[in-house]
């Protein structure tokens, strides 16, 4: 299939024009992001943005959206009164499987328990003109990198890992749904401009080594918010010799550094994928614009000048490397996690190894760790783990099954799941007699936060390349490293595995029955979409109330977060997942994965009003009956990972009105002040241990509240003292106007009748 020719047309028809104008505007050389963004600005008035200060209105060229996340985005899109959406835009039913037996059955099964869901995301699909991608049909990402990702363009996604598509030169942006819903209705996108951070590669991948272990490794070197309010574009020759897969595998995971995005440079190994997956007219057509998809000559040869940041990695040098466990960017050479291991005490026997997701599921990922499990074949050896494959898209699956792939993991042992993200997003009914005990686990995917696969605590989860996945399951040990160490085989002979070798691009090509494709009718607007009123999944949404235009006096705490608080812990996935097209019902996860800084204990807090201890969405619950506002203090990098808006919601619609935190992580702010929310930041990191339990709190400066203005907090002790200090805040104009309306929807309902 070939989709969005004449889009790809229209974009690089303009584009060499509107990289000129904006390099006489800078007066300068360009980097390749500035080359996007700059030939994306929404109107053309161009001025010159500063970096990490100014907002700036684009127009992205497509949208895509999850099942998970695409509910509650449509659902809000519903009420904006539009007939079509006004850019392409999709939808992939991947989130919803549950891992369990194997692909058929459990695919029949979420078609089953899911129906209402997904009936309601084909039925609004085709009434607003939306692609729509079945269950089983892939992983958004993936999907998105066959058919949709060209060098040059802009999209944006309700999912943090969309970034994936900067593997095919693509500025891809992960956001949440009432950001989908202002492209989707024709209005300009905002952001900041981005930071740049520069990635040099040299050298060349070799042995074990693989695009994943680069991407570890700059994980380890930004930590998990070093890339927040920066886009990573990544050059150098080592850049231009990976895949064009391999490069999506480390765009994918820059979100696990808080980065807005990442990019390569258009190449050889673009163009090459762009053929493979039937795109030779994109690819002619990118080869004829080449100049304005890369960076400027003097870009690459003095970086310094250009980005605010630079990395250099040697890819000759680099280490496969293992990270974790609780977050990605723990990281650790491959060479020295033995030690690790035994030094922090992590269980040493490995239960499961996972390969796929959206981050590692390509043709070449699959084929460098089937090598390895062909090896274990003839060399005697079997998986001592269990050992799990999600490949990421059917076209993936069809292919990888023709050319006897799947079947060298099936030979050893190995279970191949549905294409769909299962046991990434705690999608998994694991195998297991004690759901409760320390364990350790390997993924080749992105994320490892706390519970995330399988909901226990006690779960070491580790990230890596699924080459090194395969090689640990086969030993059945976390510590075995398959550069230096042995394996006995079934006669008793002490084997190595050799390094693994894999095929970049299907030599008889890529090929798929049914892709799981439905394109939406020509004229679909008389078409209804039904949503049952009594159901438990799906309701319509109310719109929040607008400001009441004071400051806010005695707000009472909520929670004050002690530690990490990723969107897991806000709006908890795996089984929550069914609810996340029902605001009331997800509501009751919120935060219950937090830990209350003053009994340590997570999901249970003091009730201000009666003093009582009790569940966080209990509590507010109640608060919210007895008409009283609360605030959420937090720590350092607040909400980060997913994209999921829930996690802004559910506190908007359970009576919070202030977030307060040390940091956030950019979606998640953009989030909260999209649905009406005061997302704020301490001035003075202190000042959040002044912060007692049982404080009167009022929020002060609202009358006047502008651009860069201080917000002050006064809090009210029951000692009868008092503390005042101000906060910051990060609103422009517009997005103050959000706040004052009661949320950007209700801007755009209120625009609409004008
Ligand atoms: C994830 O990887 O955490 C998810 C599930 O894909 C989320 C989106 C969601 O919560 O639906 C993401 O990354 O944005
Ligand atoms: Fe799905 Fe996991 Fe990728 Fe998120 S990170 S889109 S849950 S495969």
């Amino acid at each position: 299939m070939l989709f969005d020719l004449d889009l790809v047309k229209s974009v690089y028809s303009g584009m060499s024009f509107r990289v000129e104008k904006a390099r006489i505007l800078l007066g300068r050389p360009l980097t390749l992001v500035e080359k996007i963004l700059y030939a994306h600005l929404s109107d053309n008035e161009s001025s010159v943005y500063k970096r990490g200060i100014d907002y700036v209105n684009f127009a992205p060229d497509r949208v895509a959206m999850q099942d998970a996340t695409a509910q509650m985005a449509l659902l809000q899109f519903m009420t904006a009164g539009k007939n079509k959406v006004a850019v392409p835009s999709t939808v992939h039913c991947d989130h919803l499987i549950l891992a369990k037996a194997g692909a058929i059955e459990d695919l029949n099964q979420a078609k089953d328990q899911n129906s209402e869901v997904y009936d309601f995301l084909e039925s609004v699909s085709s009434r607003y003109g939306i692609g729509f991608w079945r269950p089983g049909a892939g992983i958004i990402h993936q999907v998105v990198l066959e058919n949709y990702a060209f060098p040059g363009g802009l999209m944006i996604g309700t999912d943090s890992h969309t970034v994936n598509a900067g593997g095919l030169g693509m500025i891809a942006i992960g956001v949440g749904g009432a950001d989908a819903v202002d492209v989707m209705v024709g209005l300009p996108w905002e952001l900041k401009m981005p930071s740049l951070i520069g990635v040099k590669l040299t050298g060349k991948l070799n042995g074990w080594t693989s695009s994943k272990d680069v991407i570890l490794k700059v994980a380890g070197i930004l930590t998990v918010k070093g890339g927040t309010g920066a886009i990573l574009e990544y050059f150098g020759e080592g850049a231009d010799s990976l895949s064009a897969t391999g490069k999506g595998t480390i765009c994918n995971m820059g979100a696990e550094i808080g980065a807005t995005t990442s990019v390569f440079g258009y190449d050889e190994k673009m163009s090459d994928y762009l053929r493979a997956t039937g795109r030779n007219a994109i690819a002619d057509m990118a080869d004829g614009i080449r100049n304005d998809l890369r960076s400027d000559d003097d870009v690459y040869q003095h970086p310094e000048k250009y980005f605010d940041q630079l990395i250099e990695i040697n890819l000759s040098e680099l280490e496969p490397y293992i990270n974790g466990p609780y977050t990605p960017d723990a990281a650790f050479p491959i060479s020295e996690f033995g030690k690790m291991v035994k030094e922090k005490k992590y269980p040493v026997k490995l239960e499961v190894g996972l390969i796929g997701s959206c981050t590692n599921s390509s043709y070449e990922d699959l084929t460098r760790a089937a090598s390895i499990a062909q090896q274990a074949s003839e060399k005697k050896l079997n998986v001592q783990s269990e050992f799990i494959i999600t490949p990421g898209s059917e076209m993936i699956r069809f292919t990888t099954a023709r050319d006897g792939i799947l079947g060298s993991f099936e030979k050893i042992g190995g279970v191949v799941m549905a294409n769909a993200c299962g046991p990434c997003i705690g999608q998994w009914k694991r195998h297991t007699e004690d759901p409760t005990c320390s364990n350790s686990i390997i993924t080749s995917f992105n994320r490892n936060f706390a519970k995330r696969n399988d909901g226990n605590p006690n779960t070491h989860a580790f990230v890596a390349s699924p080459e090194i996945v395969t090689a640990l399951s086969i030993a059945g040990r976390l510590d075995f490293n398959p550069l230096t160490d042995t394996l006995i085989n079934a006669d008793g002979k002490a084997v190595m595995l050799d390094e693994p070798v894999g095929i970049e691009l299907p030599v008889k090509g890529f090929d798929v029955k049914d892709p799981g494709y439905l394109a939406p009718p020509a004229d679909g607007g008389t078409l209804d979409v039904k949503v049952n009123p009594h159901s438990d999944r799906l309701q319509l949404l109310v719109p929040f109330e607008k400001w009441n235009g004071k400051d806010w006096k005695g707000l009472r705490l909520l929670i004050k977060v002690k530690g990490k608080c990723t969107t897991d812990h806000i709006s908890m996935a795996g089984p929550w997942l069914r609810f996340r097209g029902h605001l009331d019902n997800i509501s009751n996860n919120m935060l219950i994965g937090a830990t209350n800084v003053f009994n340590n204990q997570i999901n249970m807090v003091r009730n201000p009003v009666n003093g009582e201890y009790d569940t966080v969405p209990a509590t507010a619950r109640f608060c919210k009956a007895a008409g009283v506002g609360t605030i959420v203090i937090g720590d350092e990098n607040y909400g980060e990972g997913s994209s999921r808006e829930h996690a802004a919601m559910e506190p908007r619609f359970l009576g919070v009105k202030v977030v307060l935190v040390k940091s956030f992580a950019r979606i998640h702010e953009t989030n909260l002040k999209k649905q009406g929310m005061l997302a704020l930041t301490f001035i003075d990191k202190a000042d959040y241990e002044k912060v007692r339990e049982d404080d009167q709190i009022d929020v002060l400066g609202l009358t006047t509240f502008a651009p860069g203005s201080h917000i002050a907090i006064a809090l009210h002790h029951t000692d009868g003292s008092a503390e005042i200090f101000n906060v910051a805040h990060t609103y422009s104009d517009n997005q103050i106007e959000w706040f004052k309306a009661g949320g950007a929807l209700n801007l755009i309902r209120l625009q609409q009748k004008m």
